[in-house]
Parts: C-alpha cells; structure tokens; sequence
C-alpha cells in the first residue's frame, strides 16, 4: 500500500493552546453536538459527549475567524460510509466492486492489510467530516467473505479498534445464507428455530469480540443474493431475524430495498424496475422490527446522473429509512471524470431529509495515494460527510470549504471554477433528459447507447425512428408514477409539467417534441453534447493554466492525466449519442454541425 498524501481537512494540524475544550455531562446539549465560538484569538468547544468534543475539533480546525458561539448537532444521529470491499480479490469485480481508487483499505489479497495506520488515517478522515459508523465489507457477500462474521471475526475486531479511536462503529454486510453457508445447516429459513439459534448465537460471538459492533448490513434476493423469497417469507421476516439477534446488543440491521428482477425478458414492456423496490417494500410498512432500518437508493433506479428521488423514501411512515448516496462514481466517470455530485444529493436530501432515520454513503476511497484516485473526488467523500451532518449546507459552499482545506489559494479559483458546475456538465455529455443507462454493459464506462437495451437487467431507453423514453405513466404506460404522493404523481403523469431533465424517464415522446426550454428533443440532445463536451475541452485549457508549483508537481500530473482521459471519453459520448439520434430519426442539427 502506497503511502497517503494528507490533505488539510484530514486535521493533520494539532489543536494549539488557543483551543480550550470542556466536557460538561450536563451541559444539555444531547449526543455528538457541541458549541463552539472564537474570540480573542481563543476558540472554545463545550460538548456533553467525547464525540462532541471531537467533532467541535475538528470544526475548531476549520474557523478562521471570530464567531458568536454557536450550537451544532448531526440532524441523524447515523452517518455511514458503506465499502464494497472483498476480502479476496474477485475474478470479475476486482478488491473492491466498483472501486475505482485502487485496492481496498483493509484487505489484500485474501488478509488483512498490514498497514493499520492508513485505516487509522481514514478514520480519521471520515470522523473530521461527520462520519461516525463504516461497514466494511461488500454487500454481494461471497463465500469467504461471510466467514467475518465467525471465524474472521478477530480482524474486524482489529479494524474497529482504529475506527474507535474516532468514535466510529463498525458494521458488516451479511450473507443471509450464512446458516448454510459457514453455519452448516441445510436451510436458512427465517421461521426455522435452528436458524434463529444460529443468528443468536453468532451475533453473540460478535458482540464477545466487539462490544461496540453497530450491526449487519443485508443485501437480499437482490442480483442473485440469498433471501427469504426462497422460503416463501416476506422480506420483514428476513429483516426481522437478524434484528431479533441485534437486539438484546442493541445492533440495528440496514435492509437494502434494491430488490428487482433482475432477469427480465427484455420484450416484457409491463415489467418496470423502477417499480420495484415500492412494490416490494411499502405492502411491508410497519411490519419490520424497530432496530430494522430499510436502506433505500436516493433514485428508484441505479445511481444513474439524474434519476427522480424513489418514492419509497416517501411513502413508508412506519418503517426507519436510510438514503443511499454513491460517491464511488459508477455511472458517473468512474474518478476519472471530474463529477462533483453533492449538488445532487442536496436536491434530494431538500426532500426526504425529514423522513430519514440515516444517511448512507457508498465510498469512493481506496489504497490510492490521493485516496480516491482522482484527486478532486475527494470532495465527494468530503461533502457527503458534511451534508450527512447538516444536509442544509449548500453544495457550493461546501465545495469552497474543501479546497481552502486542500489548496493555496492560487489554485483555489481554478479547482472552484473546474468543480462547480461539473456535473451538470457530466450530464449534458452523456445520457439525456433522465432516460439513464446509455452506458457500456458490466463496467458501466463510456457510451454504449444501446448496450443494455436488449438485455435482462430491466434498463431500457426505447429509442426508435419517432422518439425515445420510458413512458411511466399511468394514463398510458407502466403507471409508476402513481407510486408519488401528490403533487409529485401529476407533475410527472403530465408532459406539460413534468421537469425537462427527467421528460424521458417518465415518457416517451417524439424527437420533435418542445422543451420547456423552447428547443426540441433532437436539438437538445445535440446541443447538450456540443456544448458538454466543449465544457470538458474549457477545464483542460483552465487546468492547464495552473502552474504546477500551485498544486505540487505530481498532483497536477495526475489531474492532467485524468482531464486529459475524461475529454478523450466526452468526444466519444458526444460523437455516439448525436450519430444514433441522428440516425434513428434522420432529423439534421439545425446548426448544421459535424455529426457522423
Ligand atoms: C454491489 C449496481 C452495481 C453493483 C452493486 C449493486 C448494489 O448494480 O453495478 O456492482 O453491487 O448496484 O448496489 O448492490
């Protein structure tokens, strides 16, 4: 493992004697909050708790200037970075699924890393930005992953001894076949006793070893996943198994609700994975236990550019809800691509951020030097942290926070003007208007406008010679619009309200059809893709601009490299997506541009 290059915000600072910190039990300011103000050159953090106290810390680190004291506490009390990480390096998905910044930052090749200090660092990292619970493992549970719940379990223990220090609590992803599959039974039947025993006494065996551990992070009848389907069980019946085990230690289970069919015949028009995890899950409301937490993707899809928010986040009162954010940049330039989603994921935390019990983030960092392989996705780990705490901050601002705690300000302008706006412009080089998944299957990167289109994954955009898009209504089409409370189910039934950058995930309309905008479908598309691909030619020029010795020669390099990569793949969105429409409808770009 390559040795960390520290960033600023990591609070590699030490606090000076102009820091004074007082723990006070009765101060009355709850779990986790402090207050913290600045005068005279003195900052003072009370706090009722050792975590407040260190996340008063780390704010300490932050201010520069005076400030009238001020109280702040985490609007969820449960803030988690989630890994994809494998113990063994998988055949098709690598150390890490989906991970795009080297390997992981606990195992390598089958063992646990030998450099405890790096996981410390990360601790470290994720706590100065408000993160206070990881789990570290990958959700599709292997063979020999799901032995870290038995007999692998001294090396979590090992790992949560560094999170500790941070006041951060581990969690694992659960097979739920882990009766059979390291518990020798032949079942794993939720109704049966000799599962229920064997949960019981596993999860007692992890809390011997952990007494912190926060609980288990399930993934089931999901992309050929285990699950209670197999028994004829609901999925509160699967939840609420493993939630009887957690309890009497009072571990909660993170129940995932991407459940779709993931073998769909691509010819089925009725079938609608954006349906699915609503029709699975809201019928269940109110029957899962309460330390069951039912952990939701902030869009009904797959974390794709622009997707609406899923309406299970709005619609199940009775159940505890998780956001499930994705930082690790899957559909989204893959970190090599500057793609700053924090923009995103505030729009979508402006509307569930009340019916919220946790916010759940998928990690973008690895054993990388700069941690996330591109060294300006770091303010995505950075700001998810943050808006976990206090999803009211702005992105902007946020993003302004992280350069002045990463960069001189020579460069501050620069890496501000690249970021800003950048995915916004990811978008427009890519798949328009919300129709999603115009992407090359199995790795996700780069255009393949019709690679899943007649494939079993249920991601389809219908393009033909008159128009393109999934018409979701309910009027005419898959009626998943139905699924929104009002006013969000009219605003999206009808094309005349519904928002232009989502027109083709809710319908399907001609290529001729008029924008809010003023400009047609087959315009936009090209225009969009003009105009995001010369985007990308702008922050290589700004880049460039920068003087290495701003940044330090060798991240300047590899920012280059990695703009350099992301222009190279901007052109190929471009030249493919305008070439198929221009194909499939034969109706030529009104400014008469190079189209193949
Ligand atoms: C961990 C998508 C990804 C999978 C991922 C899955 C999930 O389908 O492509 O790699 O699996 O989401 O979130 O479970």
């Amino acid at each position: 493992m390559s040795a960390g290059v520290h960033p600023a915000w990591l609070g590699s600072a030490v606090l000076g004697d102009d820091v004074v910190l007082t723990r006070d039990p009765r101060c009355g300011l709850g779990a986790e909050a402090y207050t913290i103000a600045r005068s005279g050159g003195v900052t003072t953090v009370v706090a009722e708790d050792e975590a407040g106290l260190m996340y008063g810390s780390f704010h300490a680190l932050r201010l520069q200037d005076d400030l009238e004291a001020q109280t702040h506490r985490p609007f969820v009390a449960r803030r988690m970075m989630q890994h994809w990480d494998n113990v063994f390096v998988h055949p098709v998905m690598g150390q890490v699924e989906r991970g795009y910044s080297g390997g992981s930052l606990f195992w390598e090749d089958g063992a646990l890393t030998d450099d405890p200090d790096r996981v410390g660092d990360y601790a470290r990292l994720l706590a100065s930005v408000g993160i206070n619970s990881v789990s570290l493992n990958n959700v599709n549970v292997h063979a020999g992953e799901a032995r870290l719940l038995t007999d692998r379990i001294g090396e979590v223990a090992v790992l949560a001894a560094r999170f500790r220090q941070y006041h951060i609590r581990v969690y694992l992803s659960v097979s739920f076949a882990a009766p059979m599959l390291v518990g020798g039974l032949d079942t794993a039947d939720p109704a049966d006793e000799r599962v229920q025993a064997w949960w019981a006494t596993a999860t007692q065996r992890v809390y011997a070893a952990i007494p912190d551990f926060g609980g288990y992070i399930v993934k089931a009848d999901s992309e050929g996943q285990p699950g209670p389907f197999a028994y004829g069980r609901t999925h509160a019946e699967g939840a609420n198994l493993l939630a009887a085990a957690l309890a009497p230690f009072g571990g909660e289970v993170y129940w995932r609700a991407f459940v779709y069919n993931h073998r769909q015949d691509w010819r089925d028009r009725t079938t609608d994975r954006a349906r699915a995890a609503y029709d699975h899950f809201t019928p269940l409301d109110g029957e899962f236990a309460p330390n069951v937490i039912l952990q939701v993707k902030h869009g009904p899809i797959d974390f794709q550019p622009r997707e609406p928010v899923s309406p299970v986040l709005l619609s199940m009162p009775a159940t505890r809800l998780a956001v499930e954010f994705q930082a690790t940049q899957e559909y989204t330039g893959q970190q090599r691509h500057v793609c700053y989603l924090p923009p995103m994921w505030s729009a979508v935390l402006s509307t569930v951020a009340d019916r919220v019990d946790a916010v759940v983030t998928v990690s973008n960092a690895g054993d990388d030097r700069y941690w996330t392989n591109h060294p300006l996705a770091q303010a995505n780990l950075y700001a998810a942290g943050r808006l976990a705490w206090d999803p009211t901050l702005d992105p902007t601002a946020l993003l302004d926070e992280w350069i002045a705690r990463t960069f001189p300000p020579a460069a501050a302008g620069t890496v501000h003007e690249l970021m800003r706006d950048s995915w916004a412009v990811y978008e427009r080089y890519t798949s328009p208007l919300g129709v999603g998944f115009m992407v090359h299957p199995g790795d996700h990167y780069g255009p393949d406008v019709d690679g899943y289109e007649y494939s079993r994954w249920g991601t389809y955009h219908f393009a033909d010679r008159d128009g393109v898009g999934v018409d979701r209504t309910t009027a005419t089409g898959t009626g998943y619009t139905a699924q929104y409370p009002e006013p969000l189910a009219s605003q999206y039934e009808s094309r005349a309200t519904c928002p232009d950058e989502l027109l083709l995930f809710f319908h399907h309309v001609p290529y001729t059809h008029v924008l809010h905008s003023g400009v047609t479908v087959i315009q936009h598309i090209y225009d969009t893709h003009f105009a995001g691909a010369e985007a990308v030619s702008e922050m290589v020029s700004r880049w460039s601009d920068l003087p290495p010795s701003a940044v330090g020669e060798d991240l300047h390099a590899r920012v280059s490299d990695r703009l350099r990569e992301q222009h190279r793949s901007a052109l190929e969105w471009r030249d493919q997506i305008n070439t198929y429409f221009y194909r499939k409808s034969g109706i030529p770009d009104t400014k008469a541009r190079r189209i193949y």
